[in-house]
């Protein structure tokens, strides 16, 4: 029998902090990806709705076809609720890693902590939860995306030196509750704010979709007749504002200027056409960086808590020269 004394308890738990202070206590709670020559991964996708969605969609599927690798691919329809049973679902198949685009900030939040609690690491794609109730190091391994804040900035940086003198905005938001759309809004409002001499007419949910975009769009236009600008969290809602302006028989980049973030090639050729005056880019293919990412993980390197996309950024100056590139 062996005796547990006091001071063996003691030595144990000293250890025990030394090795919580220097790998790191969060590091040290996070579930471990063993390495191995194939994996079954899951990417649970938010939607499939428009291009980035479906671009960044085939950026997953062809690396991990590339790698031989085995992808349990799940859709959740625009569905916070089917998304979280879609997580569920991986963890039930026993997938190796779960990469998860949250839909929205809190109502991922179970499916984060599930996945931690059955030992299987999640990595947070393109868009983050909330992190008062989840973090990168702790609860999942890393968030992989743009700075969003800074995307809404240089929106407004670039409107601020571009107006001639149009100043009444009418801003479309992306889906309630999203960290792009919580994040492209206060970056954008706060840097135009503080430019000066800008107005928000109005400021509503185009839940980050190309007709529900134009309807709001329409709606706003028509309650606010002198708004000469719109700024969109994404190429769909700006597309779909476009829609609306010439429907109303306004011409876009002349009575109206719209702004826009993603960069696909149809907002690019709009840039090209004068009719979106600027849009910063929030590239979807991530499919490499995620599996490099996953790789260091398993090789046990610490990884930090926000891998960080660098965004391009398109007007007038440029559009042409990089439309080959905009996916
Ligand atoms: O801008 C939008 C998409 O989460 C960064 O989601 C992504 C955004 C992207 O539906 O078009």
């Amino acid at each position: 029998m062996t005796l547990v004394t006091r001071r063996t308890i003691l030595l144990a738990a000293s250890a025990l902090g030394a090795v919580g202070l220097t790998a790191g206590l969060a590091f040290a709670d996070l579930p471990p990806l063993a390495k191995k020559d194939t994996y079954k991964v899951g990417f649970a996708q938010t939607e499939s709705n428009n291009p980035w969605r479906i671009a960044q969609t085939k950026s997953m599927q062809d690396k991990a076809a590339e790698l031989g690798y085995q992808l349990v691919y799940t859709d959740a329809a625009g569905s916070a609720a089917k998304q979280v049973a879609d997580v569920n679902s991986m963890i039930a198949q026993g997938v190796d890693l779960i990469f998860l685009a949250p839909r929205e900030e809190k109502p991922l939040i179970p499916a984060v902590m599930a996945a931690k609690k059955a030992g299987i690491p999640v990595i947070l794609l393109d868009r983050n939860v909330d992190q008062a109730l989840a973090k990168a190091g702790e609860d999942y391994v890393t968030f992989i995306g743009s700075d969003f804040i800074d995307e809404g900035k240089r929106v407004a940086e670039w409107l601020a030196k571009n107006a001639n003198g149009k100043s009444k905005i009418i801003e479309l938001e992306g889906t309630t509750g999203s960290s792009p759309a919580n994040d492209r809004k206060k970056g954008f409002d706060e840097a135009i704010t503080a430019a000066g001499g800008f107005t928000i007419l109005a400021s509503q949910s185009g839940d980050f979709a190309r007709d529900k975009g134009r309807q709001v769009a329409e709606a706003l236009l028509q309650a606010h007749p002198d708004a000469d600008v719109i700024y969109a969290h994404n190429d769909e809602m700006a597309m779909g504002a476009i829609a609306a302006l010439e429907a109303a028989g306004k011409v876009p980049g002349k009575d109206v200027l719209v702004l826009s973030i993603d960069g696909g090639k149809e907002a690019v050729q709009a840039v090209v056409d004068g009719k979106i005056a600027a849009v910063v880019e929030c590239n979807p293919r991530f499919g490499p960086k995620a599996f490099e990412t996953m790789a260091r993980y398993a090789a046990g390197e610490k990884i930090e808590a926000w891998v960080k996309n660098v965004d391009k950024f398109y007007d007038p100056s440029n559009a042409a020269a990089e439309l080959p590139n905009a996916y």
